[in-house]
């Protein structure tokens, strides 16, 4: 119980951080359109990828001990559902439905992190529902059940982009379970492509769990071992990776073992089984990473964003200080030059006369540049920007590179909107506050984490 209300004081108080540190300067350098915070104050959620019929609904009502989702052999049930818990209800009675929430309305209400689905339109809105359920399990936790994947030439036809709706559940999501069958052993190639876009590049391996489910349906033990290597084998084409990722080899309690005469090895798998549902159930802590991750995350690309605004301001600085000079010498010059042209046309009787005259002209060469000449290059260099002929940044490492590419358009976009007119003095004010914030904040919940680690888990 202590663990848990530690758990959730520390959620809150990332989720203040987020609200305090970052949200501001998000939404003012459009960084974000809804504040930063909107996406991750609704409870943990798990989302739960897959070929159709690799028993994704199965394994949910498993874990529910009900059935809460619809499940067959066809491709069933082509709707997103949120599963959540009914917290008025929790534990009374037999597990069931207590509502069913369209999709519109649920991504229309900002209670929920699912706003900003609401742009994949109609068609999508309609294939998108929750469902609360009385079960103790879903206390803390939102399960994400989804369509299946089919092929590439079916997903055209569903009306809206899958692969991207399923990248931002993804981001919004702490664990990711992708499921696959032994009919199907590896044929989601695009959808780890996808996710491996939208998710940041350090939380991809500890939020991707691999699921092979249906392991009954093997004939004996030398046909799971070959599933098993094929799964293996495709998964490290898809991930890119050498070693391979944790499996669970897992089956339907519904399923049981005992019909499939032959299948002894099944026995030996039920620890797999459980430590799935002990996964799943954890999620409320792995939350605290993510979260923690978040704030570390879009803390560093939002730096990076107003720290190559910033280049630009000084940049643009740079190019004014210099034409300003240019300027000055520009008048001196005119000013010599008349100068010692009325002095060399014999004009020496009224020298501070002709010293005035020179100097007036002088201004008047200086002004005329600053004028003419000044804001035509800050525009040159602004246009040059904006069409990528000038960088405001330049990534030193791979990493920098990568968080560049997340925000380049951002900055690019801020530009366009401005015409590059803001206070330099202001955005580097912000920069050092946030750092140092980010850094507290970031140090604080490392600490508070290993802390957590430490509680014994009974309490
Ligand atoms: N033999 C066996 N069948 C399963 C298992 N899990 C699900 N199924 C069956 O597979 C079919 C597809 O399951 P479903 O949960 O609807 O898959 P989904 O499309 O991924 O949601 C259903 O007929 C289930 O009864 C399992 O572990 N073993
Ligand atoms: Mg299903």
């Amino acid at each position: 119980m202590y663990k848990k209300n530690y758990t959730e004081s520390l959620r809150n108080e990332l989720i203040a951080t987020v609200r305090k540190v970052l949200s501001p300067a998000a939404l003012e350098y459009g960084y974000a359109t809804v504040p930063l915070e909107e996406q991750i104050k609704w409870r943990p959620l798990v989302l739960v990828l897959g070929n159709y019929s690799s028993g994704k609904s199965s394994m949910i009502n498993d874990l529910l001990g009900a059935s809460i989702q619809e499940t067959g052999q066809a491709p069933t049930d082509d709707s997103f559902t949120i599963i959540t818990g009914d917290d008025k209800v929790t534990g009374q009675g037999q597990i069931r439905c207590t509502s069913l929430i369209e999709g519109q309305t649920v991504l229309a209400d900002p209670e929920f992190p699912f706003v900003s689905l609401a742009k994949y339109g109609q068609r999508f809105a309609a294939h998108f529902r929750m469902k609360t359920v009385n079960s103790p399990f879903l206390k803390d936790l939102a399960i994400i059940d989804t369509p299946g994947m089919l092929d590439s030439v079916a997903e055209k036809d569903r009306g809206y982009d899958y692969q991207r709706v399923i990248g931002e559940l993804a981001q919004l999501a702490d664990l990711v379970l992708v499921m696959f069958d032994p009919h199907k052993a590896g044929t989601v190639r695009e959808t780890y492509a996808s996710l491996r876009e939208t998710l940041p590049a350090n939380t991809v391996e500890d939020r991707l769990v691999f699921v092979l489910n249906r392991v009954d349906e093997c004939t004996n033990l030398a046909d799971l071992l070959r599933v098993y290597g094929t799964l293996c084998w495709n998964l490290s084409q898809m991930t890119g990776r050498k070693d391979i990722p944790k499996i669970y080899t897992v089956f339907s309690d519904q399923h049981a073992p005992d019909k499939k005469a032959g299948n002894d090895y099944l026995s030996y798998l039920n620890n797999q089984r459980d430590s799935l549902r002990k996964l799943v159930a954890d999620t409320p802590e792995y939350r605290l990473d993510h979260l923690a991750a978040y704030l570390e995350n879009h803390g560093d690309r939002l730096q990076l964003l107003m720290r190559s605004l910033a280049s630009y301001q000084e940049q643009r600085k740079r190019i004014l200080g210099r034409h300003v000079g240019y300027g000055l010498g520009l008048g001196l010059l005119v000013a010599v030059l008349m100068l010692a042209g009325t002095a060399f046309t014999g004009g020496f009787g009224a020298t501070d006369t002709n010293l005035m005259a020179s100097i007036a002209v002088g201004v008047v060469g200086f002004v005329a540049y600053a004028l003419l000449m000044i804001p035509m290059v800050l525009q040159g260099f602004h246009h040059a920007v904006l069409n990528k002929k000038e960088t405001i940044y330049r990534p030193e490492t791979q990493l920098d590179q990568d968080l560049w590419n997340q925000v380049a358009k951002m900055a690019h976009d801020y530009l366009l909107r401005t015409h590059g007119k803001f206070s330099l003095r202001r955005i580097k004010a912000q920069i050092k506050k946030m750092k140092v914030e980010c850094l507290a904040g970031r140090t604080e919940v490392r600490k508070a984490l290993s802390e957590l680690r430490r509680i014994d888990p009974g309490h």
